[in-house]
C-alpha cells in the first residue's frame, strides 16, 4: 500500500447537474513511442510555458506532486530525493575540501539545497537557463528549495555554457544536473562543452554529469562517455533508483583530474555529517554500491 499524500478525494463516478463524471485522465511517457510509464493525474496544478519549454505541475496519489519539463518528469515529491542526492554527495564526499561548487541547471534546486547542507563549501552557484521553471518548481515543490535562502547560494539565470566561457572562476566541484539532450540541454551533453567544463575546474577538481538511462540511451552514453575519457583521466559510471525516470535505473559520469570516488570517499566525514544532512537515499553503503555495475553496463561505456 502506497503511503502517497491524501489528495482531493475524486470518486470514481460523480454525478454533476445530471451528467455522469467519470475522472480518468493519465500521464504517459513514451520511449521512442513504444514502451513507457504511466501514471494517474488526480490534479494539474500548473501548466504554462517559458520561453524554452512546456512546464506542468501534475499531482498523482502515489508520487505526489510532479515536475515535467517538456512532456518528461524530472522531480517528484515522493521519489526520495534520490537523483538529488546522488548528484551532490557523491562528488562532495569524495572531495577533500569542496569550496566552490558550481551547479549548471538544477532548476527543481533540489541539487543546490543539497550542496549547501555541506560544512566546508563556501558557495554554491546554481546558474539556471530558465528561471520560469525555478519559480514554478519553488512554488510547488518548496521542500527542495530551502536551500535558496542560504548565503552560500548564488544564482545566476543563464546559458550554462556562455556563462563558463564569460567567466574563468575556477571549481572544486562542477555538476551538470541536466534535463535530457534534446531542446535546451542538448549541446550541455557535446564534448566541446565538456572541454570547458575542465577547463573551469581546479586541479584536482570532479565533474558530475547525469548520463541517462543505460538499458534505454544507449545511443547516447557510448559516445558522451568515449569523449569524456579524453579529456579527464578519470572517468566512472554509477547509478542510482530513480522510479518516475524511463527504466528506472539512471546513471551519472563521475570524471576527476585526480580523485577516485572509492579511494578517496571519506566515510568519516559522512558519519560525522549523516545526521545534519538527513537523506532519505544516499549514505555510505550506497556510495560504494553505486559503482557496482551490471556486465552489460561496463560494456556500453567501455566499448
Ligand atoms: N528524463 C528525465 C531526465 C531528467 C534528468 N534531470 C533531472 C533534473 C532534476 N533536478
Amino acid at each position: 500500500m502506497s503511503e502517497g499524500k491524501a489528495l482531493t478525494e475524486r470518486p470514481a463516478s460523480v454525478a454533476v447537474d445530471g451528467l455522469e463524471m467519470s475522472w480518468d485522465y493519465w500521464y504517459r511517457e513514451l520511449h521512442d513511442g513504444n514502451c513507457g510509464y504511466s501514471l494517474k493525474i488526480d490534479r494539474v496544478l500548473e501548466s504554462t510555458e517559458s520561453d524554452y519549454q512546456r512546464i506542468d505541475v501534475i499531482e498523482n496519489r502515489t508520487w505526489g506532486k510532479l515536475l515535467v519539463l517538456y512532456g518528461s518528469l524530472m522531480v517528484a515529491e515522493h521519489d526520495q530525493n534520490a537523483y538529488n542526492e546522488m548528484i551532490t554527495h557523491v562528488p562532495l564526499f569524495t572531495h577533500p575540501s569542496p569550496k566552490e561548487v558550481l551547479i549548471i541547471g538544477g532548476g527543481d534546486c533540489g541539487a543546490l539545497t543539497e550542496a549547501v547542507k555541506h560544512s566546508e563549501v563556501e558557495r554554491v552557484t546554481m546558474c539556471e537557463l530558465d528561471r520560469k521553471v525555478v519559480e514554478v518548481a519553488n512554488r510547488h515543490l518548496p521542500h527542495l528549495a530551502t536551500g535558496v535562502s542560504s548565503p552560500k547560494a548564488n544564482l545566476v539565470f543563464s546559458d550554462g555554457k556562455a556563462y563558463l566561457e564569460d567567466n574563468e572562476t575556477k571549481y572544486d566541484i562542477i555538476i551538470l544536473d541536466l534535463s535530457d539532450p534534446i531542446g535546451p540541454a542538448a549541446e550541455l551533453f557535446q564534448k566541446s562543452f565538456h572541454q570547458l567544463v575542465y577547463d573551469r575546474l581546479n586541479d584536482d577538481g570532479i565533474l558530475v554529469a547525469q548520463s541517462e538511462a543505460p538499458f534505454l540511451h544507449a545511443s547516447a552514453i557510448r559516445p558522451m562517455y568515449a569523449n569524456l575519457r579524453t579529456i579527464f583521466p578519470l572517468v566512472r559510471m554509477y547509478t542510482c533508483s530513480m522510479p518516475i525516470y524511463p527504466s528506472v535505473l539512471w546513471s551519472f559520469a563521475f570524471c576527476s583530474k585526480t580523485h577516485d570516488p572509492l579511494r578517496d570517499f571519506d566515510r568519516e566525514r559522512w558519519k560525522a555529517m549523516a545526521s545534519s544532512i538527513g537523506t532519505r537515499y544516499y549514505n555510505d553503503e550506497v556510495h560504494v554500491a553505486a559503482f557496482a555495475l551490471p556486465q552489460f553496463v561496463r560494456q556500453l561505456i567501455d566499448s
